[in-house]
């Protein structure tokens, strides 16, 4: 293909996966295969790899971008991102009605009601139909430039067909529940702590100075509102949402247009249960005049507009006893106390337990046993006690007292000083060895589908288990006289433990339920050393070398080594054939082995992601910022204070030029 044939083919494979992106984030409705997506968009990174001076901001290649070093930068918005008023029941809302109508002198009126939804608001800048900016709303007139993160979100075109030099679309950005559980149920994994809610998900979200970080949080955003009505011909609300979605945005369906009052209360109360079975988190419901016109009319105060309303949801609380108090162990032998409480309907479901987190909780909280409690959900499948409602004691509550044995095994328990976490420390105990194998036979460890806990705990009960290695000694007789298994389950399970033993090191050092090593440590570790006697004779400085490998992570894994007992486990793993190794990222030369590398300034020759994963393929490091740690900078055209800060540290630097003669060295 000759030049123009290729950025012809460029051209047209762009537009085919913005296109099959829009189908599959925005629509979800994918309508081809993820193999035949993979091969257009491998075609495009080749044609732009042999062409970087065709790549445009709005290609789809470009929704990644490299991490940023300090701050955000701020940014004032060109008409400030106005909050919304509230009213909390059916009469401040009619309230809002009359004063609008009176306002309107009784001209004819219509509502348009949509979700709120509770997120966070975003302007979105296009230029002549190319993004260029996100912001945050901030304090409504200045907020944060976040243009990386946001590109990062899947349902937000890169390019609108709209050849106005500037247009601004507002909207909120969101973590979808599953996404939002998902991310949790890692963090967990990882001995994070979890975010309370979505919202806070999404936020956090946001706020990384890597987008990397951000592209895996699986954001995505609705659009609902113009930035000033950036000269285009429309008429009203109902309008907008329908050109938005024409441009391609996510836009929310479930809106409804009304010209009367009740029937717009009638309409928000239909959501007063079906919202908590929405896949996206609400806080209420927005009630805008319909017509841009007799918006303009009434006009803004500086703070709300005076032509919408925010309808706010009760908070998703409930009011409950505390029957009793519960302890349960998790897998890493800690003692979580839960509250047993008589059944309530909350957000859609039956509540029978709720967290207590730890035993310093309950004693902030002053929880007791026989309170009455408020309990809420902040999005979490398990809810949690909020607060007692002392002045409801009738002087027969118990203070809960943390058990000084194990429930489980009767063994010891210990808290250590500092710790909030009260732990069982008996390596027999059945419970914590239960959770173990849960953990280690779930979905995203070894896999092995069948091995449920009444199973778990039957296997244990007959002393045919005491650890998870012995899982892979298991024969088709033990099984078969357990109670529920007949041939074919027992035949099932022992295919499943089989084809368990092939899925590779990266699995199963997550499944060993190493302190902070989830899923994506795992996989790391597992490229980077190739085998886990590899990571057996690894230093904890070997580790934290690793890109995403912290001291925590280091010192978890060497102190799990260090461990006799989690030897012989291993040993006895890879003795039952379970295969430890991994591919290991292969080096292209040893070219800047150890070294830590910092890129500044305009690169000219390459992008800023190739002469990354230059270095790194080549065994280097790249970090954001110069610091002593750094043993070389790349200097680009006109660098910043990063060249000034290397000078004065004396660190190695050498232009592009020179970095690039590096890159063909043998
Ligand atoms: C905030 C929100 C609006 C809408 C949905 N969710 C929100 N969080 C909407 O209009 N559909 S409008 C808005 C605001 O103006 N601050």
């Amino acid at each position: 293909m000759d030049d123009m044939q290729q950025k012809a083919r460029l051209s047209e494979l762009r537009q085919k996966i913005d296109e099959l992106s829009y189908q599959y984030y925005t629509l979800d409705k994918p309508t081809l295969t993820d193999y035949e997506y993979d091969m257009m968009y491998r075609e495009l990174e080749t044609i732009e790899k042999a062409h970087p001076e065709w790549i445009t901001a709005d290609s789809p290649t470009q929704r990644v971008g490299s991490k940023i070093s300090g701050g955000f930068e701020k940014y004032t918005h060109d008409r400030p991102m106005l909050s919304l008023g509230d009213v909390f029941n059916d009469g401040e809302l009619r309230e809002f009605d009359t004063r609008v109508r009176s306002d309107l002198g009784g001209e004819h009126l219509e509502y348009v009601v949509e979700l709120k939804i509770d997120g966070l608001a975003v302007n979105l800048i296009y230029e002549k139909g190319i993004f260029v900016r996100g912001v945050t709303r901030g304090d409504g007139a200045v907020g944060e430039d976040i243009t990386n993160n946001v590109r990062t979100i899947r349902t937000i075109p890169l390019r609108i067909p709209s050849a106005s030099p500037h247009i601004e679309i507002r909207g909120e950005v969101y973590m979808p529940v599953a996404s939002f559980e998902a991310l949790n149920a890692q963090r967990r994994d990882d001995e994070v702590e979890p975010f309370a809610n979505p919202r806070n998900a999404a936020a956090g979200s946001l706020r990384q100075l890597d987008p990397h970080i951000t592209a895996q949080r699986k954001l995505a955003f609705f659009a609902y509102a113009l930035g000033g009505n950036a000269g285009i011909d429309i008429a009203s609300q109902e309008e907008l949402l329908s050109d938005l979605k024409a441009f391609h945005f996510q836009v929310n369906q479930e809106y409804r247009k009304f010209t009367d009052i009740e029937a717009v209360i009638a309409f928000i109360h239909t959501w007063d249960d079906k919202r908590d079975s929405l896949p996206y988190a609400t806080d209420g419901m927005v009630i805008k005049v319909n017509s841009f016109a007799q918006q303009a009319q009434l006009g803004n105060t500086v703070k709300i507009p005076r032509w919408a309303i925010a309808y706010k949801f009760p908070p998703e609380q409930a009011k409950t006893k505390v029957l009793g108090i519960s302890v349960s162990l998790g897998r890493t032998g800690v003692l979580t106390p839960a509250a047993d409480l008589q059944p309530v309907h909350l957000a859609g479901t039956t509540v029978k337990r709720a967290t207590l987190h730890n035993e310093d909780y309950i004693k902030e909280k002053d929880i007791r046993i026989g309170d009455t409690v408020i309990i809420q959900k902040a999005g979490e499948i398990i809810p949690e006690v909020v607060r007692a409602v002392a002045a409801e004691r009738d002087g027969s509550e118990r203070e809960f007292i943390m058990p000084a044995v194990c429930p489980s095994c009767g063994g010891p328990v210990v808290r250590k000083e500092g710790e909030a976490a009260t732990r069982c420390i008996n390596p027999a105990c059945p419970a914590v060895i239960g959770e173990k194998i849960a953990h280690f036979v779930s979905r995203d460890a070894m896999n092995i589908d069948g091995l449920g806990d009444a199973i778990v705990q039957q296997l244990l009960a007959h002393g045919l288990i005491h650890d998870v290695a012995d899982i892979y000694g298991l024969t088709k007789d033990d099984l078969i006289n357990l109670e529920g298994f007949g041939e074919k389950s027992a035949d099932n399970l022992l295919k499943a433990i089989e084809a368990s033993k092939s899925v590779g090191l990266a699995r199963v050092l997550f499944a060993l339920g190493i302190r902070f090593v989830g899923a994506k440590a795992g996989r790391v570790l597992a490229e980077s050393f190739g085998s886990i006697e590899a990571v057996q004779r690894a230093s904890v400085e070997d580790m934290t070398a690793i890109d995403d490998i912290g001291p925590r992570i280091a010192d978890s894994i060497a102190s799990y080594i260090a461990d006799e007992k989690n030897r012989i486990l291993v040993e006895k793993l890879a003795g039952y054939g379970v295969v430890m190794t991994a591919e290991k990222r292969q080096l292209l030369n040893t070219t800047f082995d150890g070294e830590i590398v910092v890129l500044t300034g305009k690169l000219t020759l390459m992008t800023r992601k190739e002469a990354q994963q230059a270095v790194e393929d080549r065994g280097g490091k790249c970090t954001a910022a110069v610091t002593k740690k750094t043993t070389l900078v790349v200097a680009g055209a006109d660098p910043g204070s990063k060249y000034d800060k290397a000078v004065k540290l004396g660190t190695h630097i050498i232009t592009e030029e020179e970095f690039n003669d590096w890159l063909h060295r043998e």
